[in-house]
């Protein structure tokens, strides 16, 4: 037998994974951890250090939902610990949407004690690393508990680094006890830093090929609002003077839908988006997928005279993209250098085509959703965040919500229901000096409905506005699309929410008027506790 020596102090000082855990946690500014606890989560949480929160979440969904509205509204990693496979794997739904939206998630996870895991064992996460694919960056077991800090450091520098993203990490439970090598200190001090830079070489080629373009659009997605970039892209947009759309299925707002270069949100299929093009001889993308499309209406991707670059933090993107020229580079600093060598195109922009405010609801014993955001935007306050999973009215919301300022808005990034609710109290909590409004559909209210229970708890005031139409209208719509007919389960009648809402602790009225929606928003926004308002948005007899 060969006896190797290893430089592990045994002594009374040295400190244990859990130690450690806990300062490298500290060192990344991490102090909320987004839970639900397992028996092999309980050595990771025992004798939990009062400088950090816990934040309950009653399922998976909902905690990793939670944490991905945190992360995005901090912009730094959340870290979540669930449990096992059985918790992981009521997460997957939430991590798909963190995937696309590019959340900085660091999740974690208990396993068996090793001495149980090759038995098999209740609550052995079999094969844990292979869980999570493909929707994580890294996914990891360490093969030892002397890995665990440096697993747990590389996690967080991998989740943060662009694009960023979820990480995966299984954690044996009898490892949180385990002395470990004092070399994990450098874990405390190491460093890394993204710096993506477009080179001058590729400044100038882009520089000319903007200069030469007659017609000019720029469409701006989701990580430009991620990297704060939103500033230098108005700066861009108005030293061009070109028109901006926001990329389909953008799951963030990164331009003020108030701009007067402001165009709206490109639709989400190949030909609509060629047609929009059709005039332009060259497509500027920032920060999106080239492009997130829904509905197959096939096409060419653009005119024979439409030339595309794209700028992204993300090499998959860049890869993925069907044509065009892609550069991988920090947004915010391609669009500030860009804005300092551009010249002005000579053409006005043509505003967008103006929205007429919708008409009072007399007496009709609904509210239309498109009078439902009228007056929303009228009484929510300026620097208002909303949340939007009520997918048939998501082109209105567009049309007729003020969206200004970087971090104003949120989406599920693929589609997976179950999100707006939560993520608006992860985002709640992390931006206590914003209103919070979480615009809901009567279907999708049900994925993570235990986000309740978290607002009602931690008293965070988020306003849930559910959107009750008895049907899952977007399917409805899409059913036309794919002109099919005679679908079950198109419809979801029976759901008393402001019932669910006061079982979880939430106040909660029901309304079908214009006055008493006014009424209910206005008590919400001055109560400063979550509040639950059902919308009745449709003729339901
Ligand atoms: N399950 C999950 C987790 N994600 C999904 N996207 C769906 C199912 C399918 N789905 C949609 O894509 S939209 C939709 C479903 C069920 C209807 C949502 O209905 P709603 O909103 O009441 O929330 P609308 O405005 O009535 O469409
Ligand atoms: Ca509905």
């Amino acid at each position: 037998m060969i006896y190797v020596k290893t430089s592990h102090k045994q002594g009374p000082d040295v400190k244990t994974v859990h130690q450690y855990t806990y300062d490298i946690l500290r060192k990344n500014n991490i102090q909320t951890i987004f839970g639900n606890p397992g028996s092999n989560e309980l050595p990771f949480l025992k004798n939990f250090p009062k400088d950090f929160q816990y934040i309950l979440g009653l399922h998976e969904g909902t905690v990793v939902g939670i944490a991905d509205g945190y992360a995005q509204a901090t912009g730094q990693p959340a870290f979540v610990n669930l449990h096992s496979a059985a918790g992981t794997g009521n997460a997957m739904g939430a991590l798909s949407n963190a995937w696309n939206s590019h959340t900085p998630l660091v999740i974690t996870s208990g396993q068996q004690t090793r001495a149980m895991m090759g038995v098999e064992a209740l609550l052995t996460n079999v094969e844990a690393p292979q869980l999570p694919k493909p929707l994580v960056k890294w996914s990891h077991e360490p093969a030892s508990a002397h890995e665990v800090p440096h697993a747990i450091s590389r996690a967080i520098d991998i989740s943060r680094a662009e694009a960023s993203g979820p990480v995966y990490v299984s954690i044996p439970y009898n490892d949180w006890d385990v002395k470990v090598d004092e070399q994990n200190e450098h874990l405390l001090h190491k460093q890394v830093f993204n710096s993506q830079c477009l080179s001058a070489h590729d400044l100038i080629l882009i520089q000319e090929k903007i200069k030469v373009a007659k017609n000019v659009a720029l469409v701006l997605g989701t990580d430009v609002d991620r990297q704060s970039a939103n500033e230098n892209a108005i700066k861009f947009a108005e030293e061009l003077n070109v028109p901006v759309w926001v990329a389909p299925s953008s799951p963030r707002c990164p331009f003020p839908t108030t701009h007067a270069h402001f165009q709206g949100i490109l639709p989400a299929s190949i030909a609509g988006i060629a047609h929009i093009f059709e005039e332009y001889d060259l497509v500027l993308v920032f920060g999106a997928p080239i492009f997130r499309y829904h509905q197959y209406e096939p096409g060419q991707y653009l005119g024979p005279n439409t030339e595309l670059i794209a700028f992204t933090c993300d090499f998959q993107e860049a890869a993925r993209a069907a044509m065009g020229m892609s550069f991988i580079c920090d947004l915010d600093d391609s669009l500030a250098r860009l804005s300092e060598v551009v010249e002005a195109k000579p053409f006005p922009v043509k505003p967008r085509h103006p929205i007429a405010l919708s008409e009072p609801s007399h007496q009709q014993g609904y509210i239309k959703p498109e009078r439902l955001f009228d007056l929303i935007n009228r009484l929510a306050p300026e620097q208002t965040i909303y949340t939007n999973e009520s997918t048939s009215t998501t082109n209105i919301l567009w049309e007729r919500l003020r969206l200004n300022g970087q971090g104003s808005y949120y989406f599920a990034a693929a589609g997976g229901l179950g999100f707006g609710m939560p993520a608006a109290v992860g985002i709640q909590l992390a931006k206590s000096e914003r209103q919070v409004v979480a615009i809901i559909g009567d279907g999708s209210a049900n994925y993570s409905i235990t986000a309740l229970w978290t607002a009602a708890q931690y008293k965070i005031p988020v306003i849930f506005i559910i959107l009750k139409n008895g049907t899952y209208g977007a399917l409805r719509w899409f059913a036309e699309v794919l002109q099919v007919n005679n679908i079950p389960g198109m419809d979801v009648p029976g759901i008393d929410f402001t019932q669910i809402a006061k079982g979880y602790g939430v106040v909660a009225c029901s309304v079908q008027d214009d006055e008493s929606f006014v009424a209910a928003f206005k008590q919400a926004l001055d109560s400063e506790q979550p509040t639950l308002i059902e919308v009745t948005t449709a003729d339901l007899i």
